[in-house]
């Protein structure tokens, strides 16, 4: 029996419930409201310490992390896999997914929270924010310090779109020898960026890739897009602007080359 704690817009919920469609895995939905704090709520503490999304809960287990769910999953259900079947391979998969973690993730979260989820502090001073937003996360605190009511500074949003656009290059240069980004293979690497690339997509940011700058990844988040899975992940309600009102690019001022 599996359950996944999730929210439908978060891009890490997206990485877990992709994998999940992919493997044609039954799961009991219990969606956590973010802004109303559920994920900070003592039972699911119990759950997941760090008060994120997602979680999967198997068989009574408690499995946290986006990619280390996809990697459960794939090793607890060995139908249609989705990693090398070669130690190599696995290696070279396990090193995207680390990067994918410390890089674009981390990146997608700064240009998020300007372009779409400064309403939640709204009213707030300095100090009700640190208390009331900041410091009750144990694993956003500091973020949360850094960014402040009024949103993340330019020189902050300069750097994650810079770091996306890195992120975008490498892809770039491994589907060089595609389709997917380890070769012949569709794997959990392709399953953790494509929610990131989505999201940037859905903030206005998707010249990092399109009009001819990185063929090959406009290309492959075509064909990202047209999988049942992936479609299945993201109904409506799934991108920020399905329900908020997004400001595009916002904070940005630089020119993509
Ligand atoms: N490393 C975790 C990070 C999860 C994470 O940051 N989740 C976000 C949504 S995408 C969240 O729950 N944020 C709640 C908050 O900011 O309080 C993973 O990959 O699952």
């Amino acid at each position: 029996m599996l359950t996944l704690y999730h929210a439908m817009h978060s891009t890490c919920s997206q990485k877990a419930r992709i994998c999940l469609f992919e493997k044609g895995l039954e799961f009991e939905s219990r969606l956590v409201d973010l802004a109303g704090k559920e994920q900070l709520a003592p039972e699911y503490l119990k759950l997941n310490p760090n008060g994120v999304v997602p979680t999967l809960v198997h068989d009574g287990d408690p499995v946290t992390d986006s990619s280390v769910i996809c990697e459960y999953l794939d090793e607890q259900f060995p139908q249609l896999p989705l990693s090398p079947p070669d130690a190599l391979g696995r290696a070279r998969m396990r090193a995207w997914l680390r990067f994918i973690d410390e890089v674009p993730t981390a990146a997608v979260r700064v240009p998020s929270f300007n372009g779409a989820f400064l309403y939640r502090f709204k009213g707030l001073d300095a100090e009700r924010f640190k208390q009331e937003q900041a410091d009750v996360r144990p694993l956003r605190k500091h973020f949360y310090r850094r960014m402040g009511p009024d949103g993340f500074s330019q020189a902050d949003i300069e750097a994650s779109v810079e770091q996306i656009a890195r992120t975008v290059e490498r892809m770039e240069h491994a589907l060089d020898k595609g389709p997917w980004l380890l070769g012949e293979r569709y794997t959990i690497a392709d399953i953790t960026v494509a929610p990131l690339i989505d999201r940037m997509a859905d903030l206005g940011f998707s010249d990092i890739w399109s009009d001819g700058r990185r063929p090959r990844v406009s290309d492959w988040y075509r064909r990202m897009r047209e999988r049942p899975a992936f479609q299945r992940a993201f109904p409506k309600g799934a991108r920020l602007s399905d329900f908020l009102k997004v400001v595009p690019r916002a904070g940005y001022t630089g020119v993509m080359k």
